[in-house]
């Protein structure tokens, strides 16, 4: 599997995990990342936060002298051969923290509309697949869009600030089937109320999948008016070629889907 990873920069730390990254010499100084794994890079301009699992422990590696990505252990491992580490083939961890901890963290996210969003906690994130990082994008993912809506019912159960779920979803890509917001639109015919609807979740993630990939638009950006399968690989180049995103791809065999 072919990822586009991208790179959410530390703007700064949520209050629990500032703890933890400055009592880490070898940190200072130096830039952060959240690395997520991502299949659609043209859904990048809908970014409204970014999601970790709250029992996943990360690590932070040193990429390069300047450059840390934080991600799961094992995806670290992957990157070390594919020229994403210190040194080829061996893993730099120059510290670890647990998901919870990053939760409420501000990041940057590139193209978006909003250029710096919040670190939110999603139950369904697998620590076995991409990054263990996701960037959500609520327009045009079911999941994301389904996650959104149990943070903002219910923010002192999942431990955010009411205002780190507050942005909007923006529309970015028009389909003829489910308008300019897919996943909102779809969430509500199959009456998907919470990212606990895994079954209803899987369906219609594949729905809109095909539906964006197939027969959507772009409506935002550069590439406004362009059907999504061309502007695709344009925006993945326009993101390599400014330093916001990497390839990543991962070995065959390991990858799941979010539902199991
Ligand atoms: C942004 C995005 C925008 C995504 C969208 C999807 C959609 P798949 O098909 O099952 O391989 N993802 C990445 N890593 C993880 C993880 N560790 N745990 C849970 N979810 C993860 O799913 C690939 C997608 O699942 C990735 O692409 C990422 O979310 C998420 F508009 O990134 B995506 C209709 C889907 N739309």
């Amino acid at each position: 599997q072919e990822y586009t990873g991208i790179k959410l920069e530390v703007v700064a730390w949520s209050a629990q995990a500032r703890d933890t990254i400055e009592r880490v010499e070898a940190l200072r100084g130096k830039r952060v990342f959240l690395v997520a794994a991502t299949l659609r890079p043209e859904t990048m301009y809908g970014q409204t936060n970014c999601f970790v699992g709250t029992e996943i422990n990360y690590g932070l590696f040193a990429v390069n002298e300047t450059d840390v990505f934080l991600c799961t252990e094992r995806a670290a491992r992957n990157m070390a051969y594919q020229k994403l580490s210190l040194e080829n083939g061996v893993v730099t961890k120059l510290a670890e923290i647990k998901g919870t901890l990053v939760v409420g963290t501000k990041v940057k996210a590139p193209l978006s509309k909003y250029e710096e969003v919040y670190v939110l906690p999603m139950e369904n994130v697998l620590a076995t697949k991409g990054t263990g990082v996701v960037t959500s994008v609520p327009s045009d993912s079911p999941d994301d869009y389904a996650t959104l809506q149990d943070l903002i019912k219910k923010p002192a159960y999942y431990k955010i600030e009411a205002e780190w779920a507050s942005l909007v979803p923006i529309p970015i890509i028009n389909t003829p089937t489910y308008g300019d917001l897919a996943a909102p639109t779809i969430c509500k015919l199959k009456k998907i109320n919470s990212q606990k609807d895994r079954t209803q979740l899987t369906e219609a993630k594949e729905l809109v999948y095909k539906e964006g990939f197939y027969s959507g638009t772009m409506i935002v950006g550069d590439h406004k008016g362009l059907p999504v399968q061309e502007a695709k690989p344009r925006i993945k180049e326009q993101l390599l070629r400014e330093g916001h995103a990497f390839v990543y791809n991962e070995p065959e065999g390991v990858v799941m889907s979010r539902s199991g």
